[in-house]
């Protein structure tokens, strides 16, 4: 271990959809948080791990910034609120393909009014127009921050090492790692799991539906004698009328997403899974706190 040893929590902000959990997962090198295309994805802060001989970073992946103020909603703004009190550092991610420079610059206001350390990430790079960079660049010089340009999908614009090397200079002194380093994530696999499979819903299902539903796994059970790990998880939604639509007709919607799942689940345990999905109708969950609580949605990103 390097006598300049640094350890600590980076925060990564930013409104939604901006590539927050792409970014995570590529510097982890594993996925750690789930993505898609749709905006607010991610729920719950989820923790990932880079660990070298010089640095461990723990990259809180947040929900993005919203405007809310009840039920789930108001559980999603308080975390990405937490996050940014949490954080150690704090790493904006920007991009021109979605953000109008007011967006930009309200984002840049809100992450500058926590008094920590931080820096911008202009993600996207691979789509974004070089005009609207330019000016996002000018907006960006008037904080007088470092950023850095950066896509999650094409290598050309790689700026993962250049990050890396920014966070080892802000990072905190650490005698020692905060988390073993050996680990990629602090999330718990059953944890883990629920969130593969809403992010298969998340790909497979569409309008209000994935904003919609919550994945409860309700029995997670080791080593059974066939050797194959067994999964049985609810797929929890707020109307009646939502069930069918997700079972899909002679249940080939549900089977799609359970397969897509067990794929994934399979890969990362090195086992065989048996998955099975039930639909359940709670009503109005979105705004029942103790509901939410059951889920982990509250306001706590050092969770372990
Ligand atoms: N073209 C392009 N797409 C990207 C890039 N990074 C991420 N994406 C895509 O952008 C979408 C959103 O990515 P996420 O990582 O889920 O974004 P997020 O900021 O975590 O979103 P929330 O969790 O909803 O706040 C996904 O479809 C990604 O594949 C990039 O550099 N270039
Ligand atoms: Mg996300």
């Amino acid at each position: 271990m390097s006598t300049n040893y640094k350890a600590g929590f980076v925060g990564v902000v930013g409104l939604p959809n901006r590539g927050k959990s792409s970014l995570v997962n590529q510097i982890v090198g594993e996925k750690v948080g789930i993505v898609s295309d749709k905006p607010q994805t991610t729920r719950k802060s989820v923790v990932g791990i880079y660990s070298s001989d010089e640095m461990q970073c723990l990259f809180i992946d947040a929900p993005g910034f919203i405007k809310a103020d009840k039920g789930l909603n108001k559980f999603l703004q308080e975390e990405a609120k937490s996050v940014s009190q949490s954080a150690d550092v704090l790493m904006l991610l920007l991009t021109t393909e979605s953000d109008t420079i007011a967006n930009s610059e309200r984002a840049l206001e809100e992450v500058k009014s926590k008094n920590k350390p931080w820096f911008v990430v202009i993600n996207k790079m691979d789509t974004n127009q070089p005009h609207r960079v330019l000016i996002l660049e000018e907006l960006i010089k008037k904080y007088d921050v470092p950023y850095f340009k950066h896509s999650t999908v094409d290598k050309s614009y790689d700026a993962s090492t250049n990050i890396l090397n920014h966070l080892q200079g802000l990072l905190p002194a650490s005698q020692q790692a905060l988390y073993d380093p050996e680990s990629f994530t602090t999330s718990l696999t059953r944890d883990w799991v629920s969130e593969i499979i809403r992010e298969k819903c998340f790909e497979l299902l569409h309008e209000e539906l994935p904003f919609n539903l919550a994945v409860q796994v309700k029995k997670f059970e080791e080593s059974t004698p066939k050797n194959c790990v067994r999964i049985f998880s609810d797929i929890v939604v707020s109307k009646k009328n939502h069930c069918p639509m997700i079972i899909g007709k002679k249940g080939q919607k549900i089977k799609e997403i359970g397969m897509m799942a067990r794929k994934e689940i399979e890969d990362l345990l090195g086992e065989k899974v048996y998955l099975e999905l039930f639909t359940k109708v709670k009503p109005s969950w979105v705004s029942d706190k103790r509901f939410l609580k059951e889920m982990g949605y509250v306001v706590d990103s050092r969770q372990q």
